[in-house]
């Protein structure tokens, strides 16, 4: 008889049955201060759930997306509690899932950004590989394997150098970034722990997904911000990396919903997010500065290349090469049609309303002066 036989689980449930343990609805979230970490808990909250998050001690002040929900905890003081936790820290990570016994999982805590990976790529493999690992385990630590539903946020990253389009659940993964390889093992992770362990764990492999909440270093809010900044005269210039490269954009909101859907299934399975659609970061920009009323003419080619106003004459737009990737990734374009099909979901939102939404919310933000902290 091995100590693994006779130690008894970390966790004393207080649920024992699977069935009467799945009855409550509790959610934990890493990630939780993300972009998709505040529309899933908005999300969870409106379907009942009692949401628990993971948030990372700060200097700065990091809770600017849940600024709304947490106000609103005062009102209902059971449904939504933090916990300061980090991703590279297990024994934090096994007292949290021993305290919260959550039903529903969701790792969507990461270093998130593709060029910073090239930078961190130590730290992001911890973080967003090994990371994930931890969770899972500390999961199998209480003894809660049979109980509780995981999802993991995996990418169209995973897919990097174009195999084939559109890219779908059976297309052949090839990262091409530090933050794609470790997502590549957080993936094959989850599947080994489903197959090696019954538990109920699912990627979803999602194509990027933007919102006003969108972090203000991805290219899509980069490029709304400086569209209302310039129009009210508060920015020049915006300086871009690559314009040619294509990605399959939706709307966040629309996304978690899918995230959800995935853990009410009768089996785990991985499924991809997308719109299936493409777009190029140059048509991003000029749908952005037209909805802010400049029209722009593009000159050049390469790091030569700009934009400019054509009523001001003024060059708006610049391609500075310290935004290009050692290894980028050139063509994003999904097909969701297992998604469509087994959850019954379906995007709402299409390119030209995420556009307009975002740059309307960050001309109001900027006429406003008010700071978003996202
Ligand atoms: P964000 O970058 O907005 O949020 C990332 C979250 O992870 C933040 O809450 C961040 O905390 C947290 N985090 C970072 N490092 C750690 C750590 N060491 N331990 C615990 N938490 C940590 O990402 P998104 O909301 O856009 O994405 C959510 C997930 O989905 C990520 O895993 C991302 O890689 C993945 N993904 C995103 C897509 C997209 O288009 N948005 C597409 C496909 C996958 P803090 O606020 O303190 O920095
Ligand atoms: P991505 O998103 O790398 O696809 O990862 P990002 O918005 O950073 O880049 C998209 C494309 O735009 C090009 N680009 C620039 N990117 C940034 N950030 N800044 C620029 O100035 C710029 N100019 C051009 C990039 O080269 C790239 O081709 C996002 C993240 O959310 C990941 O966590 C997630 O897994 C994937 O989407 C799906």
């Amino acid at each position: 008889m091995s100590i693994v036989d006779v130690a008894p689980p970390f966790a004393k449930l207080n649920f024992p049955g699977v069935e009467e343990y799945r009855k409550r609805k509790v959610a934990l979230i890493s990630g939780i201060t993300g972009q998709d970490g505040s529309y899933l808990t908005e999300l969870l909250l409106e379907k009942g759930y009692q949401v628990h998050g993971i948030i990372r001690r700060s200097s700065s002040f990091n809770t600017g997306r849940l600024h709304h929900l947490y106000e609103d905890q005062h009102e209902r003081p059971n449904k939504f509690k933090l916990h300061y936790g980090d991703l590279s820290d297990s024994t934090n990570l096994v007292y949290i899932i021993a305290q919260v016994q959550p039903t529903e999982v969701y790792n969507l805590g990461a270093q998130s950004h593709v060029k910073v990976s090239f930078e961190m790529a130590e730290y992001t493999g911890d973080v967003d590989g090994l990371g994930t690992l931890r969770l899972l385990d500390a999961i199998r630590t209480c003894g809660l394997e049979k109980h509780i539903r995981f999802y993991q946020a995996s990418t169209s990253e995973l897919y990097g150098k174009v195999v084939e389009t559109p890219q779908s659940e059976t297309t052949p993964f090839y990262p091409r970034s530090p933050y794609g390889c470790a997502k590549l093992y957080a993936y094959w992770i989850v599947v080994n722990y489903r197959e090696s362990y019954g538990m109920f764990a699912c990627n979803g492999i999602l194509f990027n997904h933007e919102s006003p909440r969108r972090g203000r270093t991805f290219v899509t809010r980069k490029i709304s911000r400086a569209a209302a900044d310039i129009s009210l005269g508060k920015q020049s210039c915006l300086y871009l990396g690559n314009l040619d490269a294509q990605r399959d954009w939706g709307h966040a909101r629309d996304y978690v919903e899918g995230m959800w859907l995935m853990l009410q299934q009768p089996e785990a399975e991985d499924f991809v997010l997308a719109t299936g659609e493409t777009h190029r970061v140059r048509e991003f920009v000029n749908k952005s500065f037209n909805t802010v009323g400049i029209q722009l003419r593009w000159e050049g080619t390469g790091v030569d290349e700009t934009a400019t106003d054509i009523a001001s004459g003024k060059v708006v737009v610049r391609v500075d090469p310290k935004y290009f990737r050692p290894a980028e990734v050139d063509l994003l374009l999904g097909n969701p049609a297992k998604a469509e099909r087994v959850l019954g979901w379906k995007r709402r939102v299409d390119f030209d309303s995420l556009v307009k939404e975002m740059v309307e919310a960050d001309l109001k933000a900027a006429a406003s002066l008010v700071e978003d902290h996202n």
